[in-house]
């Protein structure tokens, strides 16, 4: 079955990392069998969709060949799909990806915007739903001089030029996500703009999602002082950056903490429709 995005309220896509070193949940879920319970558990909590990765993508995370990053995530995505849950794989590898969608992932969400010219064909092939994510340089590098003369603009152009391309390669346009990529070559203010100026890039008509769960930049803003706040600390800068992205258009939230991210988007709505 195609996954539909709802219509009358926002995705809520759950995070479950397979990683051992993820920056807010690494090691809690290598277990299959704690992977799924904790799956199972956001999908009772109202997540629309699960988002298993097999690899960090934080600053400084050790890259993992396809082979290790497919033994990591195959068993909880096959299960989970076999047992009707919408399963988004979470990689920039072709072959990671086909797998997961041979195993029955229904879309698959690419923080490099497919830039391995093999994921669009594999995508346009399943007839998967693709989320496009911006990324300025790569995981390793991108957080040290993030620089651009008009984030907004520039972030909002080069996700159209992907779409575009991805569209060249076969996907089809309704298929397509496009996402800021929330700390992904970003300074502080540069996630700060994004998130304020969503409305710009929905205005590209392709459906938004974003990710500002648990992100260092809440970590930083809330302190104190020049420590950042642990990750378990963060959900309430979280849901209130995720409203406002809701507020500006945003259609698909990512994030760790489904049941709280429900509640709130839910009483967002309720006032936004309102008018
Ligand atoms: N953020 C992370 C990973 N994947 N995908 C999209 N589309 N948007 C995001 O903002 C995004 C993403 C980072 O979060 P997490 O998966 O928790 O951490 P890690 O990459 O360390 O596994």
């Amino acid at each position: 079955m195609p996954f539909q995005l709802p219509v009358h309220r926002v995705c809520v896509m759950g995070v479950l990392n397979v990683t051992p070193d993820s920056f807010s949940d690494g090691g809690q879920f290598t277990d299959p069998e704690k992977a799924l319970q904790h799956a199972r558990n956001m999908v009772a909590a109202g997540a629309d969709i699960i988002d298993v990765g097999g690899e960090s993508t934080r600053p400084g995370a050790e890259p993992v060949d396809a082979s290790e990053e497919i033994r990591r995530v195959i068993k909880v995505v096959t299960t989970l799909a076999f047992g009707g849950i919408a399963v988004s794989i979470d990689t920039s590898k072709p072959d990671v990806a086909k797998a997961c969608l041979e195993a029955g992932a229904v879309a698959v969400n690419d923080v490099t915007a497919l830039r391995d010219d093999d994921m669009a064909s594999v995508c346009a092939r399943a007839e998967c739903k693709v989320c496009l994510m911006h990324m300025q340089g790569e995981p390793r590098t991108m957080q040290a001089a993030p620089t651009y003369m008009d984030v907004v603009l520039e972030v909002g152009d080069e996700l159209v030029a992907a779409a575009e391309r991805a569209i060249a390669r076969g996907v089809k346009k309704d298929d397509i996500w496009i996402d800021p990529g929330i700390g992904f070559g970003k300074s502080i203010a540069h996630n700060l703009q994004l998130i304020n100026n969503l409305g710009e890039i929905a205005e590209t008509g392709y459906p938004v999602l974003v990710g500002v769960s648990r992100k260092s930049f809440i970590g930083k803003l809330l302190g104190p002082g020049e420590d950042p706040l642990p990750t378990e600390e963060r959900l309430e800068g979280s849901i209130a950056a995720q409203v406002i992205a809701q507020v500006r258009g945003a259609k698909i939230i990512r994030t760790h903490d489904v049941e709280a991210t429900v509640r709130s988007a839910r009483i967002a709505s309720a006032i936004l429709s309102h008018r």
